[in-house]
């Protein structure tokens, strides 16, 4: 089952296996690539359970990452890209993964996704510090910030960002959404963010609501 497959490749690190499997199903289209963007991530789910049940340690969460980022890299983001309604700019958005955080994988899904719905993003990173976000926002007079973080411990520099907009005036102007696994809608709320999105796919939504 191309579920199984997929998990194998990515739990024994066969970059080729996992992006020739992934091109091979979306050649035939068997599965979409929005279908297994949502396989991967439950797979990588699975690794995290894994990891934090020390069945698995830091090197291997790291071989399993490099796999999954090879794949989305080379087949997934190009397919997504194609697949892209119409190149018509909607709204410009900065996107990054806040400071002290360095997962890159799902913040990076949300910029493909967005990408391929006509977006321009401007992707700072990882471990991006609040100013940084709001520096970029003016520069090209973006509408939104997204922010993303994965670590409970990264998660209230979101909250950081949203306060410098604040000191510097600038909070009205600009969209801030944010995601992750540790965020929810009542930590969006909290913090007074302007939505949450629980993956790269209600991230449009999300966005093309809050600019209509
Ligand atoms: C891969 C991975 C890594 C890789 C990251 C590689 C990379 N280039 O990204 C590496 C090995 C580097 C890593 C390191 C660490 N990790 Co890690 N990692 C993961 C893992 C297994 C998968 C994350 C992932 O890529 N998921 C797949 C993607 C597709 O899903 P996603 O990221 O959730 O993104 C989706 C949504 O959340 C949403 N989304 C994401 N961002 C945004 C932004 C916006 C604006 C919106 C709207 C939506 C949105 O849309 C995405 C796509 O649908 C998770 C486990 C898990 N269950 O998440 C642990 C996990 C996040 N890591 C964890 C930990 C503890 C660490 C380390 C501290 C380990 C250590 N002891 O050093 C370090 C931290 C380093 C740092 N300073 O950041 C913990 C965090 C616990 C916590 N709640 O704080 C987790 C949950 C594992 C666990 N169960 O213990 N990790």
């Amino acid at each position: 089952m191309f579920e199984e497959s997929m998990k194998k490749a990515i739990l024994e690190w066969d970059e080729d296996g996992l992006k020739k499997m992934c091109q091979s199903t979306i050649e035939n289209k068997e599965v979409s690539p929005v279908e297994i963007i949502k396989l991967i991530g439950k797979i990588m789910q699975f690794v995290g359970d894994r990891f934090e049940r020390e069945e698995i340690f830091l090197p291997d969460l790291v071989g399993s990452a490099n796999t999954v980022k090879a794949a989305i890299d080379e087949v997934l983001d190009p397919a997504i890209k194609i697949m892209g309604e119409e190149r018509k700019t909607r709204g410009k958005v900065v996107l990054g993964t806040v400071e002290s955080d360095v997962h890159s994988i799902g913040k990076d899904l949300v910029g493909s996704f967005l990408f391929a719905s006509g977006f321009d993003i401007y992707n700072l990173g990882v471990d991006v510090p609040a100013i940084k976000f709001i520096e970029k926002a003016e520069e090209v007079g973006a509408q939104v910030i997204a922010l993303s973080s994965l670590l409970t411990m990264s998660m209230d520099f979101q909250r950081q960002v949203i306060q410098e907009l604040k000191e510097r005036g600038l909070r009205n102007k600009y969209k801030v959404i944010v995601g992750g696994s540790p965020t929810s809608e009542e930590w969006a709320e909290k913090i007074g963010a302007d939505g949450w999105a629980d993956d790269a796919i209600e991230a449009v939504s999300l966005i093309k609501k809050l600019l209509t």
